[in-house]
């Protein structure tokens, strides 16, 4: 996986590049990052990379021709075709399944904007998507493109630990983690979960999905709504083999035997969105449900 970034501040990203699991999927060329300062491409004297806005208004904008050159000189070096993403507070919130889709390419270009942002007339001739990481504004996608990276190199093979990769599998439900603890036993008088000290896998396992549900139902209701959540649930909790299951039944609503999907559900436009073709679950298609 190759990542450009286009940024007027390439030093933000040193210790972010040098540090832990990115730097050793660096030094491993799992991925590959290139830093291009956009203020390599001014053409006057003083290296100017931003303007002030038509039409009035406060902050300044990215001038189109440093970046439309720093872009190019991208697109016309040898590799695979790269996706072109603007970071933007008003693009597309980025979530784990277009994390996903993200995943799929081989080369990424992210342009930084910083300021107001990006001369639309960049965005309109060379971007493929405009991208966001959340609801809230941020000086530039500096930060937010180190949240691409980390959260797309994480899917790359060979970048986790073998551990890792499995405790994700069991996570891909888009339910929260369950929360977890380490040594010691006792710490201020309190004790872990008799349930994680059993040694029983199977035991632990249903233990931690009806806690990822507890806590999902608590702190992020909306997330049990998504279709086809029940059914990966219920798939995943039939697959653990314990007698705890039916203690941890009442605190999974997905296995109630009478429960059906509200039709408000059925018709939620997201519902397509949420659910990409072979990206989400390999089990989706045995598991849906009949719908009229
Ligand atoms: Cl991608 N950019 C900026 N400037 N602010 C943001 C963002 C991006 N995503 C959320 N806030």
């Amino acid at each position: 996986m190759i990542f450009e970034i286009l940024t007027l501040f390439p030093d933000i990203f040193s210790s972010f590049l040098a540090e832990s699991l990115i730097a050793k999927a660096l030094g491993k060329k799992l991925i590959q990052v290139e830093l291009v300062n956009i203020r390599d491409f001014a053409d006057d004297r003083r290296r100017t990379a931003d303007d002030r806005p038509f039409g009035g208004g406060p902050g300044m904008v990215l001038k189109p021709q440093p970046l439309a050159l720093a872009l190019d000189s991208r697109l016309n070096s040898p590799g695979p075709k790269p996706l072109v993403v603007n970071l933007t507070p008003s693009g597309r919130l980025l979530d784990q399944n277009l994390v996903r889709s993200l995943a799929q390419n081989e080369r990424i270009i992210l342009i930084c904007g910083r300021y107001e942002g990006v001369d639309q007339r960049v965005i309109d001739l060379y971007a493929d998507m405009e991208l966001s990481i959340g609801d809230y504004v941020l000086n530039g996608g500096e930060v937010p493109a180190m949240v691409v990276i980390e959260a797309v190199s994480r899917l790359t093979p060979g970048f986790m630990g073998k551990t890792q990769s499995l405790l994700d599998e069991s996570h891909s439900y888009g339910l929260l983690e369950a929360p977890v603890y380490t040594r010691p036993r006792l710490f201020r008088g309190m004790d872990v979960p008799e349930q994680l000290l059993s040694g029983h896998h199977a035991q632990i396992a249903a233990f931690r999905l009806a806690e990822a549900v507890a806590k999902t139902r608590e702190v992020r209701p909306e997330l049990l709504d998504r279709p086809g959540l029940v059914e990966e649930t219920a798939r995943a909790f039939n697959r653990i083999d314990s007698p705890l299951k039916a203690k941890t039944d009442n605190s999974l609503p997905a296995l109630k035997a009478d429960q059906e999907i509200s039709p408000e559900l059925e018709s939620n436009p997201l519902a397509a969105e949420d659910q990409p073709a072979a990206e989400t679950t390999v089990e989706s298609s045995e598991t849906k449900p009949e719908r009229s």
